[in-house]
């Protein structure tokens, strides 16, 4: 079971997480308001859809994405969460900044998804100090220059170490292991050979018995993969998505609900009909 606070997830089968992104739509010209209305649908769709989760972005993470400042952030998230305060599933907020994840659990956020793993002075402190779940989440690098000269000795091995340790600091800091998931961190600082070792070994990038979240929809490993550009990903974003979860992923992140969850229930009722 995975604490998130008011809610507890079952982990027993795969859980599906709904991206919403809130990033301001340069193109629209239309303001906040209409961002907020627009990202309060689309998580409305996502949770009819079947995410059993919802994750809520106002900062890109992508390579060389611009950062947004904490006020951008907060400024984003909070009407948003303010809708959001009576639907039936766990929101998430992807987030690295203490103060933003301060507003998001105060405005009723059940989750904080932070790719920096809690690392930024004061993180720990913020998600200790609430009931929510976590994930911690391995980087090479920052966002901005990631993806310039990613290395390892054996990737698998350090994204492991370094998850171990972010899962002692955040022992240290009061938070209880029953909050915790992991995820290496698919394309943040990565070649496509290392995003390949980790999904094809994802059983080993855990430690304890931890849940593993896994996101790799419409990334360009799978551009590398197939030769195709970001809006002709969905066959190999619901491909990857399906591998982690048969590599013992417990929460697959993605921007297609409904292809993913189909695909899990071909893969469950085919695994409920294998004699135990
Ligand atoms: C992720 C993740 C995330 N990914 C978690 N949070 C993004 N826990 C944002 C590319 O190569 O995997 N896990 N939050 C999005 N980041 C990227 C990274 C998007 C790489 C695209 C790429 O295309």
């Amino acid at each position: 079971m995975l604490r998130c606070g008011k809610f507890l997830l079952s982990l027993e089968r795969p859980l599906i997480m709904g991206i919403v992104n809130l990033t301001p739509d340069s193109f629209s010209g239309d303001g906040l308001a209409a961002d907020t209305q627009r990202a309060i649908e689309h998580a409305r769709r996502q949770i009819a859809a079947g995410a059993d989760l919802i994750d809520l972005g106002a900062e890109s993470s992508r390579p060389g994405a611009i950062p947004a400042t904490r006020d951008e952030e907060i400024a984003r998230l909070l009407p948003v969460l303010e809708a959001l305060a009576d639907c039936p599933v766990p929101i998430s907020v992807d987030t690295y900044k203490p103060e933003v994840m301060r507003a998001a659990l105060a405005q009723g956020a059940a989750m904080i998804n932070d790719i920096f793993a809690l690392r930024r002075p004061g993180a720990l402190e913020a998600v200790a100090a609430s009931d929510c779940a976590v994930c911690l989440m391995h980087m090479q690098g920052e966002p901005l220059t990631m993806q310039q000269h990613p290395e390892y000795a054996d990737v698998v091995g350090e994204v492991r170490d370094f998850l171990a340790g972010r899962v002692a600091a955040a022992g240290a800091a009061g938070i209880a292991r029953d909050r915790l998931v992991l995820d290496p961190g698919f394309g943040f600082g990565k070649t496509l050979d290392h995003n390949l070792a980790l999904l094809a070994r994802l059983d080993e990038t855990t430690c304890a018995g931890l849940p593993v979240l896994a996101g790799m929809s419409r990334k360009s490993m799978l551009g590398a993969i197939t030769g195709r550009p970001v809006g002709e990903r969905l066959g190999a974003s619901v491909a990857a998505a399906l591998l982690a979860a048969a590599r013992g992923a417990r929460i697959l992140r993605v921007h297609d609900v409904a292809e993913t969850r189909d695909a899990l229930s071909v893969w469950q009722a085919v695994a409920a009909a294998r004699p135990a």
